[in-house]
């Protein structure tokens, strides 16, 4: 695809997938920079920037890890990154943040039907998620599954009880609208969807380890919803990440 086409697909269905983004040496430099952060920085981190699976010793994700170590913050502000996100949140692209989903081999939990702007709060929606494959994702080991065009209107949701998506849909089977797309992809791949995309992904009960970072971008456009965040951080209280 072209630049065109992608800006044209992620205005229409809310996710795009760009094949084989990362070369295989900037996706070992990737993994190399991943598993120093998790001998290294992991340790030192404060409660809120990881949550464990339920056998609490695995990482199920890191938070923020821009704020922790450099190479995160500049991975997300490569040029050719920037360039594809900009016209994508119609504006200038800035930083959300950077995390990571490990569905880690076996205990992977899943994520439940969300729109991510109910955790982010922005108004307008024009923010995104990059997320990056540094391991294949297959149906599985818990690929992501999108539902294509239902990022026009911001649904209702409730506390999930879900450690690290402490919300989702209050009514999970609005998603059945719209069609599905699941997003199986190859290491070095990457998709991109908008904030109110409804996704969701499966547990991973395989023996292949499913790793992803993602990056978050707003456009400097957007501003913050009072409301809209005070839902979320009572859905946030009601389900500490690693009580
Ligand atoms: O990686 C997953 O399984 C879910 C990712 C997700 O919810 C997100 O990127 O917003």
């Amino acid at each position: 695809m072209n630049d065109s086409q992608w800006i044209e697909s992620y205005h229409r269905d809310g996710v795009i997938r760009c094949r084989g983004w990362f070369s295989a040496d900037q996706l070992s430099e990737i993994r190399a920079a991943f598993e120093r952060y998790r001998s290294d920085v992991a340790p030192e981190l404060p409660d809120a920037d990881y949550t464990l699976e339920s056998d609490r010793t695995t990482v199920r994700n890191f938070w923020r890890m821009n704020a922790h170590d450099p190479f995160f913050q500049s991975l997300a502000e490569r040029p050719e990154l920037l360039e594809l996100v900009a016209p994508l949140v119609q504006g200038e692209p800035v930083l959300m943040g950077v995390e990571s989903f490990n569905k880690p081999a076996r205990v992977g939990s899943p994520v439940p039907p969300h729109q991510d702007n109910a955790y982010f709060c922005q108004r307008p929606p024009d923010v995104l998620s990059v997320w990056i494959a540094l391991d294949p994702a297959t149906e599985e080991n818990g690929a992501v599954e999108y539902f294509l065009g239902s990022q026009h209107t911001l649904l209702p949701h409730k506390p999930s009880g879900v450690k690290g998506n402490s919300f989702g849909l209050a009514d999970a089977s609005a998603a059945d609208r719209f069609p599905s797309f699941l997003g199986t992809v190859d290491a070095g791949d990457m998709l991109v969807h908008h904030c109110q995309t409804i996704h969701q992904s499966q547990p991973n009960r395989s023996a292949s380890p499913r790793l992803s970072l993602v990056i978050v971008y707003r456009a400097a456009h957007t501003e913050t919803d009072n409301d809209l965040q005070q839902a979320y951080r009572q859905a946030l209280a009601a389900t500490p990440q690693n009580a």
